[in-house]
């Protein structure tokens, strides 16, 4: 499908619109993908303010690699105060992702380390090419993760391996990071980015309001304690089903006129 639209916005960051869906690229080949402040900062505006059009987005490296993390040289000569604020920033742009408009779809390959893994996890649904493989080598470079890492991951794939992860500097495959539910599919090298854009393209279709009640309301209840899950569940249920877009796609199944579940 040919780009409709080019919005750059950084020179580390490159975005086109394919539909309603935004194909937003980490454009530092060079670096393998590095994630510096400016990189950070882009993807947390466009996520902050996405295109009006937009309605979901993939994430996707250019060169051999999704990213290598965290560039070093951003840290390198940071005293703590610095350190915080620099953590603080990473939180502030991975929320406008995690907690933002857009349904985002990842596109892993090669290496996906450090605040690469961070930034994934940050990600709704993660694919997978056969060339992924999986770090946090923080241990061995004397840090710690700083971009929600140590939030997101022990949901993701459970504290004892994020642990194992971190001291050991243990490296997992693409297959291993599939069984342990670090990426939702996993393809031959190559396929990864068309799949994520037709499954972006998909979730771009959903009524508004369920990916919405998808990305802000499940996270919240599957967390809160269950007496304020089931309330908030009914409520989010409720908005949702009275909701004009609702209506018409139930009255299309009920009417024969809406797709069937096949396997
Ligand atoms: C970098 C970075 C980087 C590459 N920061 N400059 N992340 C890491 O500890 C991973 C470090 N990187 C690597 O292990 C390797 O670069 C790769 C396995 C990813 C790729 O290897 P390769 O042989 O293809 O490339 P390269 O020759 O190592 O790197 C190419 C250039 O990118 C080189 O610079 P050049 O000027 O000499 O060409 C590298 O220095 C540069 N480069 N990775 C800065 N990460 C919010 S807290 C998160 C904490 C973390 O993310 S810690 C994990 C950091």
């Amino acid at each position: 499908m040919p780009p409709e639209a080019e919005t750059p916005r950084s020179p580390f960051l490159s975005v086109e619109m394919r539909g309603a869906v935004a194909l937003l690229r980490l454009a530092r080949p060079e670096k393998r993908n590095a994630l510096n402040e400016a990189l950070v900062t882009a993807l947390g505006a466009f996520f902050a303010a996405p295109p009006e059009g937009a309605r979901a987005a993939v994430l996707a490296g250019t060169g051999a690699h999704f990213s290598a993390g965290l560039d070093l040289a951003d840290i390198a000569a940071q005293d703590a105060t610095a350190g915080v604020f620099h953590s603080r920033l990473w939180h502030q742009a991975f929320r406008h992702i995690a907690e933002g408009k857009l349904p985002v779809i990842a596109a892993l390959h090669g290496a996906v380390i450090g605040g690469g893994l961070e930034l994934a996890s940050a990600c709704h649904i993660r694919v997978a090419e056969r060339s992924a493989y999986y770090a946090l080598p923080e241990g061995q470079r004397g840090i710690f993760v700083g971009g929600g890492g140590s939030v997101r991951l022990p949901r993701l794939i459970g504290l004892a391996r994020m642990t194992d992860m971190m001291l050991t500097g243990r490296v997992f495959s693409a297959e291993e990071g599939q069984a342990i539910g670090l990426s939702n599919y996993l393809v031959d090298d190559g396929a990864g980015l068309a799949l994520a854009l037709d499954l972006a393209a998909k979730v771009a279709k959903n009524a508004p309001l369920t990916n919405f009640a998808v990305l802000h309301a499940l996270p919240r209840i599957a967390e809160s304690d269950r007496e304020g899950g089931f309330l908030a569940e009914s409520l989010m249920a409720a908005i949702a089903a009275a909701d004009s877009e609702a209506k018409s796609r139930l009255r299309a199944f009920l009417d024969g006129r809406a797709a069937k579940i096949t396997p």
